[in-house]
């Protein structure tokens, strides 16, 4: 399996972007330093979805940074991501790992132990659990307790990272909870300074001791 950084996990979300401010704003992140990007698109076509997918691939490979492509195993493979994660309603886990080979990273969605059992036993090389807070990027998902999410880390010998609502003035609760990192969507996305939102996000984590 590649290597990667999950700490400071930044998830893309381009609604309400254009291409140009996207792009420019996930440039910014990583400059701010987040340690993996993924392209999370729900309503791109296959053929936008790939064209947008190289487009940040060049910035995350300028910055040595692993790309992660949402719910799409032919996306992920027709661009050469660094890996790919699937949800419940996507591909299973062992499907993707098949699919998308040993040297590729595969993440998973789980929000109970067995849950994040099963996809660690299926080829999981990282699991995201939540929504620890209600979150207003859309997504189907149901709050995670931390008591949960420190049950899913003890559970499995891959990274955990905690995800939902997350931003620097609320991290502290995860304090102590063995995560690998955190998974920020609106936090980075939506800010005034998407570099700025990053650095201040790594130094409160660091300073909590989650990365
Ligand atoms: N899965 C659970 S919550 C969530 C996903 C994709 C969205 C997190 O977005 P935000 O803006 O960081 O709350
Ligand atoms: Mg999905």
């Amino acid at each position: 399996m590649r290597k990667f950084d999950p700490s400071l996990y930044f998830i893309t979300d381009s609604t309400g972007f254009t291409e140009e401010e996207f792009l420019y704003r996930v440039d910014q992140a990583l400059q701010g330093g987040v340690t993996l990007v993924q392209l999370r698109e729900k309503d791109k076509s296959t053929r936008e979805y790939m064209e947008l997918a190289k487009k940040v691939h060049i910035l995350t490979k300028k910055h040595n940074v692993s790309l992660i492509i949402d719910d799409r195993v032919d996306v992920a493979l027709a661009i050469d991501a660094e890996g790919v994660h699937v949800g419940a309603s996507d591909m299973p886990v062992a499907t993707a790992r098949r699919l998308m080979g040993d040297d590729k990273i595969v993440g998973a969605t789980a929000k109970t132990v067995p849950w994040a059992k099963e996809a660690y036993e299926q080829g999981a090389d990282y699991l995201g659990v939540g929504a620890i807070y209600p979150t207003t990027t859309k997504v189907k998902t149901v709050l995670t307790s931390t008591d949960t999410l420190r049950d899913i880390c003890n559970a499995v010998p891959i990274p955990a990272n905690a995800i939902g609502g997350l931003n620097k003035d609320n991290i502290d609760i995860l304090a102590g909870i063995p995560i690998s990192g955190i998974c920020v969507v609106s936090a980075i996305m939506k800010a005034d300074d998407s570099k700025q939102a990053a650095e201040q996000l790594k130094a409160r984590a660091k300073e909590l001791g989650l990365c």
